[in-house]
Parts: structure tokens; sequence; C-alpha cells
């Protein structure tokens, strides 16, 4: 018998090279991972009780390799067929974004591990937008991009023959998964090359500066890698004394004493001199840095009401400082409440339960109703972090590194089937995740009380 190393094992390997390769090619990168190391470690200092919340929950260790990525790709092959390499690490389609609501021709989801192990040992996830030729609306641009997509093919031969050993032993070995890792890397290293000339990578660009970079390339090039860090407002303040030229606002929701959701800010994408074919020579613009700030998981209520709260904020704070724009969200978020009790009792966020040591030596008692268990010290119950994106965040990284304010131009275009059409598979509903790992974490707590499970 051969020894299959796991899925989990595969990923954690593959995430390390990606970050490695990005530092190489990107090393304003690198001073980000070393601002938000240094921002981390001051927050833990200060904050003992922090340092020994993530500690119990295993949220310690992941902190230091979390982080996610992003790419874009051009057809439908393209996407089924990273599906079945992120399926070599354990990572599967987690949710829909539909960007063309933002003036993006894409949408996307984010391959990612899903069970409470995976996600403890490495939560990899990469957000991978599919681009929508049938938004661009002059059918000769249209045909002259799908065109050139149809000549490229961005996986080498040593990564389909290792995708395809893989989904035949259900794994792979030590050293098929070396070769695994290099091979797939290939995908989404950057290219200096272009393949296309200047004229026909301006008249894309022109429509849309992303449809430039998704056609006009070997291959979908990592565009940014993304780092959990646990002071984001921070990290943002320090960003320009080392270098580094930050987006205008962090998205999402304000800071708060019990941080939701994801908050998130990059630098902006630097401008690459590119060799194009013919005479003619130019640069291209898309590759960033990210950071990260992830809170606990709303549930369906709590999510429609930072929905809410979010578009309600987003009519007063258009072209205002970051500062100006924190300050307006807090005022607004007031309205959310930022207790962990509070948010469990008004079923707002997704909460894991575990027996206490007092609750496995009080063995079966009568009382059911959580809260008062919680009270009694028999069980406790801990945030489940957020583990997906934000629609509008996205799009707010997306717009800062690629410009366009135009907002309106493919707007009102969700398609989920088309897209899970060209996946070759359903996305994963993330709010039947959340709800799954709560159900069960409560089950088996209530069940070591001996009382039965709540229905
Ligand atoms: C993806 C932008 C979205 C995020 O973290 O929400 C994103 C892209 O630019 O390809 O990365
Ligand atoms: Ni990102």
């Amino acid at each position: 018998m051969t020894t299959l190393v796991s899925h989990h094992e595969i990923r954690d390997r593959f995430s390390k090279a990606m970050s490695a390769m990005y530092q190489d090619e990107v090393p304003q990168y690198e001073t980000l991972l070393e601002l938000v190391a240094e921002v981390n470690r001051e927050t833990l200092e200060r904050d003992p009780e922090l340092a020994e919340r993530l500690a119990t929950h295993d949220e310690l260790n992941r902190l230091g390799v979390e982080r996610h990525g992003a790419i874009r790709v051009g057809s439908a092959e393209e996407l089924a067929m990273l599906r079945r390499l992120f399926a070599v690490m354990g990572m599967v389609p987690v949710g829909y974004y539909d960007l063309s609501e933002a003036g993006v021709p894409v949408h996307s989801t984010a391959f990612r591990p899903i069970d409470d192990e995976a996600l403890a040992r490495n939560p990899f996830r990469v957000f991978t937008s599919l681009l929508r030729l049938e938004l661009i609306e002059s059918p000769e641009l249209r045909e002259r991009a799908a065109g050139i997509l149809a000549k490229r093919d961005i996986f080498t031969p040593g990564a389909r023959e290792m995708i395809e050993l893989s989904e035949r032993q259900g794994s792979l070995t030590d050293e098929q998964a070396e070769r695994f890792v290099a091979e797939a890397l290939e995908t989404f290293r950057w290219h200096q090359d272009a393949t296309v000339d200047l004229d026909t990578y301006e008249a894309l660009h022109a429509e849309h500066r992303l449809i430039a970079d998704v056609v006009c390339f070997h291959g979908p090039h990592i565009n940014h890698l993304t780092p959990r860090t646990l002071d984001i407002d921070e990290v943002q303040r320090r960003m320009p004394a080392a270098g580094m030229n930050p987006k205008e606002v962090i998205e999402g929701p304000p800071r708060r004493a019990c941080p939701i959701l994801l908050r998130q800010t990059s630098f902006k994408a630097l401008e690459e001199p590119t060799r194009f074919a013919g005479d003619r020579q130019g640069t291209h613009t898309a590759r960033f840095g990210e950071i990260e700030q992830r809170g606990v998981a709303l549930t369906a209520k709590g999510r429609a009401l930072y929905d809410r709260l979010l578009g309600e904020s987003r009519r007063r704070t258009a072209g205002l400082s970051n500062e100006a724009h924190q300050r307006v969200l807090a005022e607004v978020f007031a309205d959310f409440p930022d207790s962990e009790a509070e948010l469990r009792r008004q079923g707002l966020a997704f909460f894991e339960y575990r027996t206490t040591e007092a609750g496995r030596e009080a063995g079966a008692i009568a009382a059911t109703a959580v809260e008062r268990l919680i009270e009694q010290g028999l069980i406790t119950a801990r945030p489940i972090t957020y583990e997906d994106f934000l629609p509008v965040s996205a799009a707010g990284i997306f717009q800062s590194n690629l410009g366009g304010d135009d907002s309106e131009a493919y707007a009102g275009h969700a398609n989920r089937e088309a897209f899970e059409e060209a996946l070759g598979a359903p996305v994963t509903d993330e709010l039947t995740l959340y709800a799954e790992r709560e159900r069960s974490s409560l089950d088996a707590a209530l069940t070591s009380l001996g009382i039965p499970p709540v229905r």
C-alpha cells in the first residue's frame, strides 16, 4: 500500500509555496506580511485575554498561515478544471458572488476547506472569478476575446496528470504532492509576456481593465494574497510609513467590541512593465496586497441587518476619508448589538457550543435553555469565524485596484445557474455550513449533559 498524504497537508504546502512565490514576485507583499505580523504581536501583547481566547480555540496556530488569494479566469473549461485542482487540496466552491452589480463583468465563488479540523489547520481560500464575455456589448470585441482565450491552456501537463492521479487514488503520495504543488503553482505565476500586441490589449482595456487582465496573459496570475490581521485600523494607519499606498477606506463593518463578518483593505496595485507582441510596449496594473480582519459569521437575520445598515451608511459616506467614513459607520452600526450574549439571544450570529468541565461533572440536568446553561457555566459558546466574502466589499477591492466607476454598466445580471454550469458543480451555501456547525456542536454539548437535543 502506498501512503497518501491528506488533502489538508497538500493545501498547507501549496499555500506556503504560493506565499513564497508572491513574496518573490511582489516585494511589497513581504513588507505587508512583516507589518501584519508586527501589529498582531503587539495586539496579542496588549490583550492577553484575546491571546488566550485564540489559543484555546485553535485560532492562534492558524493565524500565521491564514490567508486568501484571488484569481480570475476566462472560460468555463478553465473554471471547471480549477475546481478539480482545488479539490486535490480539500477546497470546494462555497458561495456565489455577483459582481456585475458593482460594474465588474465577473461572477465568483470561493474555493475553501469546510470542515472544522481543516479550517483549524489552514483555512486557505481562493476567491475565483469567471469573466462574463456575454456582458461585453460589442460582438466584435467579444469574439476577439473568446478567440484569444481559446488558444491558451493555463494548466501544465504535469498538473493535469497529478489531478487525475489524485482523483483515481483518493489523494497523492508525498512525492506526488510535491510535484503537484510545483506544477499547480505554474498556473498562478506572473508572466511578464502578454499573449497579444498592445493594440489588442488597449482595445480590451478600453472596455474594462479586468477584461484585459484576464484575456491578454498566459494564465490567471494570482492578483493578491491576504494575511489576517487582529487590528486592521492600525495596519491601515502604518501602511504609508512602511512604503505602501493604502486604498482610501476600509471595507465592511466598523470596528466593534465583537467583530462581525469581515473588514478588508489593500495597498494599491503596482504598475508593471509588460512585454507585448510587436514593437509597441507598455505596462499592466493588476497585482496588489490586501489585509483582512475576520469576525463572527452572521445568520440570515444578522446578515439582513448588516446589509440594511451598510446600505444606510453608504448613502452618507461617499467621498469621505477613512476616518470620517469609519465615524459614520460606527454611528449607523450602533443599531447592531455588540455583545456576544445579545448576538446569541437575538439569533444574529453563529456560535459553537462546548461542554465545560463543570458541565461534564454535573451530568444529567433538566434545564434546556441554552442561555441558562451558559450562565451556570455548564457550556460555553464561542463565535464561529466568518470564512467567506462580502460582495460589496469585494467590489470595493476590485474597484480600487482596477479603477472604473462605470458602476451601472453590467448591473442586474446575477446568474448563478450559468456559473454552476461552467463550474460543473453546484456551489455550497455558506449559511447552511455555519448553521450545521452550530447545530451539531449544540447537539453534542447537550447530549453530553444528558439533555435531548432541542429541535
Ligand atoms: C478579487 C477582489 C475581491 C476580496 O477579498 O473580497 C477580493 C479580485 O480582485 O480578483 O479579493
Ligand atoms: Ni481579497
